[in-house]
């Protein structure tokens, strides 16, 4: 049985598609979801998302015992929790950073990513839509023994 591939979204991304459509793009989680599974084929995966810093980490760690890879969107406790940053620093499979908007051509607020220094990849500004290159990305990474 292959290790699943996690996807974790942090806090108010299950608003995508809902508020703010001129930033985000008016693409739902459920629907990115739906792309990831198609770009990902028979590789389980898990798609998750949360608004508290305590459930994410607490997913890193189980994908850090469990999983193969993982691509996260950790919206907002990406410039500022520490405490993800050192979860993430143990995950020791290839990891991309994704946000849907390019953080560095927003407000000087979203430019210093806690999570950008201890991540294989980063990308933003492909819009929600991009998630699926980066399952695409993410399995490359891993190669075929995932
Ligand atoms: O562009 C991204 O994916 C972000 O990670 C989204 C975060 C923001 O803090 C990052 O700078 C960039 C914000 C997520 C808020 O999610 C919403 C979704 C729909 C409507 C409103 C907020």
């Amino acid at each position: 049985m292959p290790k699943p591939i996690y996807i974790l979204n942090g806090p108010n991304l299950n608003r995508l598609g809902v508020r703010e459509p001129e930033i985000y793009g008016h693409t739902t989680l459920a629907e990115v979801e739906a792309l990831c599974r198609e770009a990902a084929g028979p590789l389980p995966l898990e798609f998750r998302q949360t608004n508290s810093e305590e459930t994410m980490i607490g997913w890193i760690h189980e994908a850090t015992d469990t999983g193969a890879g993982m691509i996260i969107n950790p919206a907002a406790f990406t410039f500022y929790s520490m405490a993800i940053m050192d979860a993430l620093k143990m995950f020791d499979k290839p990891l991309i950073e994704y946000h849907i908007s390019n953080i560095h051509t927003r407000e000087p607020m979203y430019h210093n990513s806690l999570v950008s220094g201890v991540a294989t990849a980063v990308m933003a500004g492909l819009g929600a839509g991009g998630y699926a290159h980066a399952v695409r990305a993410l399995m490359d990474m891993i190669g075929p023994e995932a």
